[in-house]
């Protein structure tokens, strides 16, 4: 068995890893390394930043994971803050933020970029969006972070109130993930 060393603190996010990569027998195992979570513009800058600091740290193959959502009606926001708006704001000041805004303009999407990292290799990016309206209220107690209030599109409720194996197959980082497995299949 396969093992890849995932550099995570969100115990969530390593859950729904290990269900996807469970399917081909990889074994994952969360390493709290951490790396500086850079001020970019883009959530591929964070990763690459993430990748090249880890990889002079261990001499293993491993995967890291940036995420963001990124709401219409508010430019884009919090996309890269995604992480210090959860922590500062949290669902319900998001909520209060689109407090006037129409069910049917609440258009968000989640982002995933998770990044592949052999020794001396260089890294590779993965990506995976998910498509879908903030929801009126908090619903479900699954999932972490902004899953309470993140509707996928085609689906009536939240991704707090999917278990781990339907969120992944619905989700952005599920969509990462699954390319993951096809990468990994090859070799
Ligand atoms: P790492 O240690 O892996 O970096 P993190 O929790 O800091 O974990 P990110 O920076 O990737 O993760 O995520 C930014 C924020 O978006 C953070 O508050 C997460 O809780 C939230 N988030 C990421 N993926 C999510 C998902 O699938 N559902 C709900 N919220 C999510």
């Amino acid at each position: 068995m396969r093992t890849i060393y995932f550099i995570t603190g969100n115990k969530g996010k390593l859950k729904e890893a290990k269900s996807m990569l469970s399917k081909i027998n990889v074994n994952v195992i969360q390493n709290n390394l951490g790396y500086p979570e850079i001020q970019a513009d883009s959530l591929e800058d964070v990763a690459s930043f993430g990748a090249k600091y880890i990889q002079k740290k261990i001499d293993s193959t491993f995967i890291l994971e940036d995420a963001g959502l990124f709401i219409e009606n508010l430019n884009g926001f919090p996309g890269v803050y995604s992480a210090y708006v959860f922590y500062t704001i949290g669902c319900n000041g998001i909520l209060k933020l689109l407090d006037r805004v129409d069910t049917d303009i609440r258009i968000a999407r989640f982002k995933s970029v998770l990044t592949y990292v052999e020794p001396d290799k260089k890294p590779r990016f993965l990506i995976g969006e998910c498509h879908g309206k903030i929801s009126k209220l908090e619903m479900g107690n699954q999932g972490f972070g902004y899953d309470p209030i993140f509707i996928p599109n085609g689906k009536t409720k939240t991704f707090a109130q999917m278990d781990t194996k339907e969120k992944n197959r619905n989700s952005h980082r599920g969509k990462s993930f699954k390319k993951l497995l096809r990468l990994l299949k090859d070799k």
